[in-house]
């Protein structure tokens, strides 16, 4: 990569190979390393150490503007069978219209002509709820160049309200713009209050909402702000209904997702546009040009609700001040994706632990000596995976609780992934889990028909739950 080593970069190369193969003792062990991108990382750290020039190769096409679009479909004129089959089951986007034309916040929470927000009913109403506000600085010129900060507080919706009047650009000499992003706030959970929505049919077998309801959301943000390049809470589904507004989304399938990371395979790329016209962001992320050639795209207006199928990583543009409507959800359809990842998460983790000795100083190096590039967030790391992991475990076990009409394929989903779960967690305990569990454990594994409150209480005793 680096078109000539100078002598400090060629001792440090010498260093990882001696470490990446264990001392220069086995060559292969260099295989995955080639596989993980950490060979480029490797050049790209050699680079920038020497500061030399990098050979980038030829110059690349620009896809940029060659985006698929997203389907749209009438809800008058589809059912929930064809959603399945077409949508749901082959995990595509779509655009489905006519959802949201009588929900309340459609009808009462909209100015005279329903073009724009009602803020002071807003307001009146919803005052005195409290929820998480992101800030995004946008530099001038650059709209959706910012990136938003995690929110740090919550704000009452009163004073956002108040923000949301009382906006004006700032002063010339400011390079930025600062706006405030609502994001993830629940008002459904307000007390006897009547819903300002209601979740459409095709989303309704929603396994994550059953189990305490918490995620569905509210956002409302201005023009320019935005959301960061994800992928939603254990690969769940998401439906998002603008109640006014329009939103510009960018969406990858998951097949495509590896290309959106950094070299290292661990910070995502923010936003799918980008910068790559500045030579170190163009290193750093290899795969974000390709990814552009699968990206499908929809500016999403009012009135209109989008699919996001599971796992599409996906980021969003607020083109209009927008106020919008969405769930994160999972079923039997999607179940197995959402256990894939977890599973090859915690793999990952404890990969990287055994190595991490080895490549974490390097890899430290590197991104002191690269702050501020990139930036996306990182792939999970160890309590997330854990929260995910109790997650996912809890809403199965809600299912096979309350939930008498399982089909028999999502039953034996549930089964092999509690199965799955045992043998991962009990595995990470090596011999530990034989002796804690005894003949139970060992009878659970053996079972040949499963019974589910076993692998449950099992469950629970691996995760240290209950
Ligand atoms: O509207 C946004 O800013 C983000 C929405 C989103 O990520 C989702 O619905 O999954
Ligand atoms: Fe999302």
């Amino acid at each position: 990569m680096a078109s000539s080593a100078g002598g400090s970069s060629k001792s440090l190369s010498l260093l990882v190979y001696n470490i990446w193969t264990r001392d220069g003792s086995d060559d292969s062990a260099l295989a995955p390393k080639f596989l993980d991108g950490g060979i480029d990382a490797l050049g790209l750290l050699m680079y920038l150490r020497s500061g030399e020039e990098l050979d980038l190769g030829e110059e690349e096409e620009d896809y940029e503007e060659d985006y698929a679009a997203i389907e749209r479909e009438q809800a008058s004129e589809l059912s929930y069978e064809r959603f399945v089959e077409k949508y749901m089951a082959p995990n595509q986007p779509v655009i489905i219209t006519g959802l949201t034309e009588s929900w309340r916040a459609t009808t009462e929470l909209l100015d005279g002509e329903g073009a724009s927000l009602d803020v002071d009913r807003l307001e009146e109403e919803y005052g005195e709820c409290t929820a998480p506000v992101h800030v995004s600085d946008v530099p001038k010129g650059h709209p959706f160049g910012g990136l938003s900060r995690p929110a740090t507080e919550e704000m009452t919706v009163a004073a956002y309200c108040e923000y949301w009047r009382d906006r004006r650009p700032s002063s010339p000499e400011s390079p930025n713009e600062t706006y405030l992003y609502l994001k993830d706030w629940k008002p459904h959970a307000i007390p006897k209050k009547v819903p300002m929505y209601s979740c459409p049919a095709y989303f309704k077998e929603d396994w994550l909402n059953d189990l305490n309801g918490s995620y569905k959301f509210v956002y409302l943000g201005p023009a320019n702000t935005c959301t960061r390049l994800h992928a939603d809470v254990l690969r769940s589904y998401s439906w998002s209904s603008n109640v006014t507004g329009r939103k510009r989304w960018y969406l990858i399938p998951p097949e495509h997702t590896y290309m959106l990371f950094d070299v290292f395979g661990k910070a995502l790329a923010p936003h799918i546009h980008f910068d790559l016209e500045s030579e170190l962001n163009a290193v750093m992320f290899p795969g974000l040009r390709l990814a552009r050639r699968h990206a499908v795209f929809v500016d999403q207006v009012k009135c209109e609700t989008i699919f996001v199928p599971s796992g599409w990583h996906h980021s969003v543009e607020n083109l209009e001040d927008t106020l919008s409507i969405n769930h994160n959800w999972l079923n039997g359809f999607n179940l197995e994706g959402s256990w894939r990842k977890l599973k090859d998460e915690i793999l990952n983790e404890r990969d990287h632990m055994k190595t991490a000795r080895n490549v974490e100083g390097i890899e430290q190096e590197f991104r002191a000596g690269t702050e501020g590039v990139g930036g996306g967030g990182r792939m999970e790391d160890e309590s997330q995976i854990k929260k995910d992991l109790v997650l996912l475990y809890e809403l199965l076990a809600h299912q096979l609780e309350i939930n008498s009409k399982l089909r028999d394929r999502e039953l034996q989903s549930i089964v092999e992934i509690l199965e799955g779960m045992i043998e991962l967690v009990g595995n990470g305990k090596e011999s530990e889990s034989e002796s804690d569990y005894g003949d139970e454990y060992a009878g659970v594994r053996r079972s040949t028909d499963w019974r589910p409150e076993d692998l449950l209480m099992v469950v629970t005793q691996e995760l240290g739950i209950g």
